[in-house]
């Protein structure tokens, strides 16, 4: 039998299934006061009907790389056009549904400062728009907790931080760390004299940390230093630390590709599905990736060894990347769901880090909390503001660019509360740097709003005025004061992110091939050449 409840204003009416609870939520929007008020609720599954068509749909992208937005409901989601991006950068499960999905938390426009948002407060909740529906749910139909809040978008989002909390827990980092990172330069050409070299130059510029990313490690998938490192990894802590900073070190620990001999010696360990395939994890610099089974003991134990090792070199800085392949569909040795497989392998990884910090990248956002310090909060940054064939013609919003990043990191910044929030790097350089001066501005404007204040630029590409504009804007803590939803006061100097909120998508179906060859072109242009050019020693 239907029974009713009362909450606040909202009429609730449970049904009880046999093997389910299910939920269903009868919502008349026009009865409810806008100010702030939030109940509760426990259920699988949570229908919630709004009596008039939202505004607009705030879309929760599953892990660091994946849209957020306030999208317009109207707008049907479109599926990434080229197929290898679709594991990296979208929740696997929801690809090709048909209404918009957002990873546990949605919320509706219902007017001017009223927010309707549904929370979960367990791992794996959704939230789908289905019309005039917000239908909540739990994957394999588990129960859980919802938070249901009505009122001032940043009055709801607080509610839903402060219950987070108590849930998952924070971060132990009230400040974030000041970085200097080898990625956004070099990007996998590294070596021991350049970066020694960079090192060097940044002199006595604020970084409190050193990190090395991805290139340092060799062909075996054990992360052991590469050829191109040849005192190894230790020495070049020692080399760090000897400078005054922490050292900082990236791995991908849940990924494996072909090439590497573990994936060979361990087959068992790679995740497959029902039918015993192999699951991708989309793609990577090096090419095609596949998830590890974390639940596997053996891959626990290996997990935890492996964080020990870097932390025993003398790394207390430690940038996890491609996260989301840990929580990828598929057949596991352990049958939980695929977030508390994540949550538990994360956890042991906590373990074996003792203090170290752990920044999450390409990280599933919720069931990440309390498990890391920092965590990536937007797709990467490149020295350009779109690649039109990769995002436009490709319908990708999540691929790599300045703009979808800003996009992204500014719809997550209610997260700053639990967790650093990493918006990527900034650019302070000219050279090589093909971003518009207004749109560098407001990259380093997230920057100072976060606090998450990164860099990759060689120090030699710096004239000697940006060097010291590097410094100042590491020291500088100007007031941060929100005075819209894409408007905020730094100081006295009002900054507008609306330029990069847009989403553009194309209807003409451009060949998928001509996409990926031109959008590789400004890669090859701002990213690889320079980065081999400054590998070999020159201009640096
Ligand atoms: C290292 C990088 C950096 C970066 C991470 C992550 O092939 N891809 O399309 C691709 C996209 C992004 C990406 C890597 C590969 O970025 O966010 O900061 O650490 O890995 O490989």
């Amino acid at each position: 039998m239907p029974q009713e409840v009362t909450f606040v204003n909202l009429r609730i009416e449970y049904s009880y299934g046999i093997i389910q609870r299910m939920t269903t939520l009868l919502l008349d929007a026009d009865a409810i006061p806008e100010t702030s008020n939030h109940q509760i609720i426990t259920a699988s599954r949570m229908d919630l009907n709004l009596t008039q068509p939202p505004k607009r749909f705030f879309r929760h992208g599953w892990q660091s790389w994946t849209l957020t937005t306030w999208l317009d409901p109207r707008d049907p989601p479109l599926p990434i056009r080229a197929p290898e991006f679709r594991a990296k950068d979208e929740d696997p499960a929801y690809t090709f549904h048909q209404n918009h999905v957002s990873a546990w938390v949605g919320a509706v426009e219902l007017g001017e400062d009223d927010v309707l948002l549904v929370g979960a407060l367990n791992l794996s909740g959704r939230v789908e728009l289905s019309g005039y529906t917000l239908k909540s749910f739990y994957e394999d139909a588990r129960q859980g907790e919802w938070l249901v809040a009505r009122g001032k978008e940043d009055e709801v989002f607080e509610i839903y931080t402060s219950l987070l909390e108590t849930r998952f827990g924070k971060t132990r980092f009230d400040k974030p760390p000041r970085v200097w990172c080898s990625w956004y330069s070099l990007y996998k050409w590294i070596n021991e004299p350049t970066l020694a070299k960079a090192l060097h130059g940044l002199g006595d510029l604020p970084f409190d940390v050193f990190q090395i990313d991805d290139g340092w490690q060799d062909d075996s998938g054990h992360w052991e230093a590469g050829k191109n490192f040849p005192s190894g990894m230790k020495s070049f802590a020692d080399k760090i630390k000897s400078t005054g900073r922490t050292a900082g070190i990236w791995l991908s620990p849940f990924i494996v590709t072909p090439n590497l001999s573990i994936f060979h010696e361990h087959n068992d360990w790679l995740l497959r599905d029902e039918q015993g395939n192999l699951i991708s994890a989309g793609m990577n610099w090096t090419g095609a990736t596949y998830a590890l089974d974390i639940t596997h003991p053996e891959v626990l134990n290996w997990l935890d060894h492996l964080i020990r090792k870097v932390v025993g070199w003398g790394y207390d800085y430690l940038k996890l990347d491609f996260l989301y392949a840990g929580a990828a569909i598929g057949k596991r040795h352990k049958d939980i769901s695929r977030e508390e497989a994540y949550r538990n392998a994360m956890q042991v990884m906590r373990h074996a880090a003792g203090d170290a910090y752990i920044l999450a990248c390409g990280a599933p956002v919720i069931p990440s909390l309390g498990l890391c310090d920092g965590i990536r909060i937007g797709t990467d940054v490149t020295p350009y503001w779109i690649n039109k064939p990769w995002t436009i013609w490709l319908n990708n919003p999540n691929d790599p660019n300045t703009q979808n990043a800003i996009r992204t990191s500014i719809h997550r910044l209610w997260l700053k509360p639990l967790v650093n929030v990493d918006p990527d790097v900034l650019y302070f350089r000219t050279r090589y740097n093909g971003l518009k001066p207004n749109e560098n501005q407001l990259l380093q404007d997230l920057g100072t709003i976060t606090g998450f204040k990164a860099t990759s630029d060689l120090p030699g590409w710096w004239r000697p005025s940006e060097l010291e504009k590097v410094r100042e804007f590491l020291e500088a803590a100007p007031k941060v004061h929100k005075r819209k939803r894409y408007e905020y006061q730094l100081d006295e100097r009002n900054v507008d992110f609306s330029p990069a909120i847009p989403v553009r998508t194309s209807n003409v179906d451009f060949p998928v091939w001509l996409a990926r060859s031109w959008g590789l072109l400004k890669v090859v242009w701002y990213q690889v050449l320079p980065a081999l050019l400054a590998s070999r020693g020159m201009r640096t």
